[in-house]
């Protein structure tokens, strides 16, 4: 007898982004985002790979829907491509962009999946970044006039909503350490000036999506952060781990509080204030009661987790991993137990239900001779991340759904087309698509809600 700790809601999901999947840089209307800009300049990204073409998935998403249908996908988190909807970003809305998504989300619907939106996936546009872009103390307003446009179009059927993906990179890696679009180096205060910015801009969204939904929403964002977790399960090992992702750290921005702290709390943590001290960003009255709405529910993306043990008077401290520890294609980790001790610090520290907005790895697939992709690595990964997510169920952390990254292999932003982490296999020169066995794996653990996962 197979028995399951998910809820029987439990949304199984997986996700992708515009600029990573859609291709048509320069299609209908579409005006240019910082990526488009970026992925031109020489040396910005591996083997100067572009998403100019990527999986064509503007041209090709009914294909695609039909495959996530064969996988058995109950929802499909998507993003919308900014300068696609508003090609300067601000003012005239392109018709035929917004068209695409009107056509995606009805495509999906007719197979009976539900389309989870993310409103901004770091294809910025190119025409505000050249007015300061996240600097610019009007981009938060930018962002929540674009915002109303989007649901006002899709919010008869669209009711799950995120707001920003990963505030950490798109301002940490894009302004600070220059490796992402638009490429700068900033002082910190300049970079946590933007992404004071861009918490403002998260606040007003969930307004603009309250005040303009055609049904009532369901709104959350998608951050990442430092995950620890216990190097041993000893009491100290564990409160070790958990006070390392209540560290802000003063020299990064991989936190989870200096983020999540204002959206939830109404306030930068305290210890956070201190460690960035003069680079502190400048709070205006009023700043947090626009940053600090209610939300359903928190996502985050969690793929490594660093493992901690408690070092003198207890306080975290990392601890190397043996050498010839198991990691993915991009070197990360595999560390399974990341799923379990994130989700389980994010629900206890902000009390909010907890969404698994992303997960997975890349490996080194290809298609045999026979046609198959058979990434068994993928397959075992998976089986030991949801089993640990179970048991964060089952101990009673409220987490109600997990969204795979990603549904078909794609651009990985600086890594080009390095990293294959679809369950669907693509060849980027004839585009065809192959299910890998991890797709088909997949479908029988959605089908019984985890069961099949055993233990
Ligand atoms: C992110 C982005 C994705 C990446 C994925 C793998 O979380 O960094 O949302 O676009 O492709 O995480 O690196």
């Amino acid at each position: 007898q197979s028995i399951t700790k998910f809820p029987s809601h439990f949304t199984w999901g997986a996700a992708a982004a515009a600029y990573q999947i859609e291709g048509a840089w320069d299609s209908d209307g579409k005006g240019q985002s910082v990526w488009d800009a970026f992925t031109k300049k020489k040396g910005a990204v591996w083997e100067g790979h572009s998403g100019n073409v990527a999986c064509d998935h503007y041209n090709r998403y009914a294909e695609d829907i039909e495959l996530m249908e064969l996988i058995g996908l109950q929802a499909y988190r998507l993003s919308v491509s900014w300068p696609r909807v508003m090609p300067e970003g601000v003012g005239k809305v392109n018709p035929r962009g917004i068209e695409f998504y009107d056509r995606l989300v009805d495509r999906l619907l007719e197979s009976n999946i539900e389309p989870w939106v993310t409103l901004f996936h770091w294809d910025y546009p190119h025409e505000l970044d050249l007015k300061g872009g996240w600097l610019n103390p009007d981009s938060p307003k930018w962002f929540a006039d674009y915002t109303k446009v989007v649901v006002e179009c899709l919010s008869d059927r669209v009711s799950n909503w995120i707001t920003l993906n990963e505030p950490q990179c798109f301002i940490g890696l894009g302004h600070l350490v220059g490796e992402h679009a638009p490429g700068m180096k900033l002082s910190l205060q300049k970079v946590l000036q933007a992404g004071h910015n861009a918490l403002l801009a998260h606040g007003l969204a969930v307004q603009a999506i309250r005040t303009n939904t055609k049904q009532p929403a369901s709104i959350g964002w998608a951050p990442v952060g430092a995950v620890h977790y216990p190097h041993t399960d000893s009491k100290e090992d564990c409160a070790a781990a958990m006070a390392g992702m209540h560290a802000v750290y003063g020299d990064n921005v991989w936190n989870n509080r200096w983020w999540g702290d204002p959206v939830v709390h109404g306030f930068y943590p305290e210890e956070g204030l201190r460690a960035y001290g003069a680079s502190a960003p400048k709070v205006k009255s009023g700043d947090f009661d626009i940053i600090k709405q209610p939300i359903d529910f928190y996502g985050c993306n969690i793929y490594s987790g660093v493992p901690t043990k408690a070092g003198s008077n207890g306080k975290p401290e990392v601890v190397t991993l043996p050498a010839g520890s198991p990691h993915t294609h991009f070197l990360w980790n595999r560390t399974p137990e990341a799923l379990y001790w994130g989700t389980k610090f994010l629900a206890e520290h902000y009390k909010l239900p907890v969404v698994v907005t992303e997960n997975g790895l890349s490996c080194n697939d290809w298609v045999t001779l026979d046609g198959q992709v058979p990434d068994a690595q993928r397959i075992d990964f998976l089986r030991r991340y949801l089993l640990c997510l179970e048991k964060a169920i089952d101990e009673g952390v409220d987490v109600r759904g997990y969204f795979h990254w990603s549904i078909m292999d794609n651009f990985e932003w600086a890594e080009g087309y390095k990293h294959r982490f679809g369950l669907i296999h693509v060849d980027y020169e004839t585009q065809k698509r192959t299910l890998k066995d991890s797709a088909y794996w997949y479908r029988g653990v959605i089908r019984s809600n985890g069961a099949s996962l055993g233990h």
